[in-house]
């Protein structure tokens, strides 16, 4: 009767482990999917210490995100000193939910 009662106290230390290391393997429902993107819009801020871009942007069919103004991280890659406020611009953007990284500004 006691190795009963043994087995199931270790029965219950397991479970949540288990559990933990089955949630570590699959993606959590927070976990949104990084979606590239094309959009078009007006510079209205840059900030190259933080190496942000503030975008008025139109609306982006692609991720069904109205048109609105919002701060965007810069790419490593991409290069600041070029753009400023003012500039209408397209832009390629690595979305995730309601962010973004811009890895491409051109001319618009
Ligand atoms: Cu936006």
């Amino acid at each position: 009767m006691k190795h009963q009662y043994i087995a199931i106290a270790i029965a219950a230390l397991a479970a949540p482990a288990g559990a933990a290391a089955l949630a570590a393997e699959m993606p959590m429902a927070t976990d949104v999917a990084v979606k590239h993107a094309q959009g078009h819009g007006v510079i209205k801020a840059v900030d190259a210490k933080a190496r942000t871009i503030t975008i008025a942007h139109g609306a982006i069919a692609a991720l069904g995100w109205p048109p609105m103004t919002m701060t965007f991280a810069a790419a490593s890659k991409l290069s600041l000193s070029t753009l400023k406020a003012g500039d209408k611009i397209a832009f390629g953007l690595d979305a995730r939910g309601m962010s973004g990284v811009v890895t491409s500004v051109q001319p618009d």
